[in-house]
């Protein structure tokens, strides 16, 4: 049998490798995905001759927003929005600014940004101009715990399931010898 105490320091072990393995093995916030498309859009806004789809996304601080063009051979620039180039757009909410995500003309090219402030952001193409090319993307703050480099997220579910396998052989030691006490 395992001294009391003993057993103690044992439970206590398998709850923090249980509550360590749960906590830090979340799943990193996915990156955003935007596509832009020629036109033959839904018409659900974006502008008359190309298309971000979706129109209006949303994404998090700290995480990757990608474009992938998929237009036929047309390349774009994207920026943030001003009272001059994007008239009749609302003001973005949000203190970040890009002005050079350029995204090559071949299918499959992609740019990228990754926002560090919360808000609603307005942008559009440089070369097709804010009416023929718009997109908005709203951006929330990520919510802690941190991101968990990806090569940690096995090791740590590793961990929580050696911490549940533990708990289950300590409940069963601790039991009491039935068939003992029968006879
Ligand atoms: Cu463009």
């Amino acid at each position: 049998m395992i001294s009391g105490s003993r057993k103690r320091v044992f439970m206590v072990a398998a709850v923090v490798a249980v509550a360590l393995g749960a906590a830090l093995a979340v799943k990193a916030a996915a990156d955003t995905a935007i596509t832009i498309t020629s036109p033959g859009c839904s018409g659900s806004g974006g502008g008359a001759e190309f298309c971000f789809n979706p129109e209006a996304a949303s994404g998090q601080t700290g995480v990757k927003v990608t474009w992938t063009n998929m237009s036929a051979g047309a390349p774009h620039n994207l920026a943030t929005c001003d009272s001059m180039n994007c008239p009749g757009a609302p003001a973005s909410t949000g203190s970040d600014t890009f002005n050079n995500v350029a995204i090559n003309g071949s299918d499959g090219s992609t740019g990228s940004f990754t926002f560090s402030h919360a808000g609603t952001y307005y942008y559009y193409c440089t070369i097709h101009t804010y009416a023929n090319m718009h997109g908005s993307i709203t951006i929330a703050t990520a919510s802690p715990p941190p991101r968990v480099p990806e090569f940690l997220t096995p090791v740590l579910g590793a961990g929580a399931g050696l911490g549940v396998l533990l708990l289950v052989w300590q409940r069963r030691r601790s039991k009491p010898d039935r068939s003992a006490s029968d006879v």
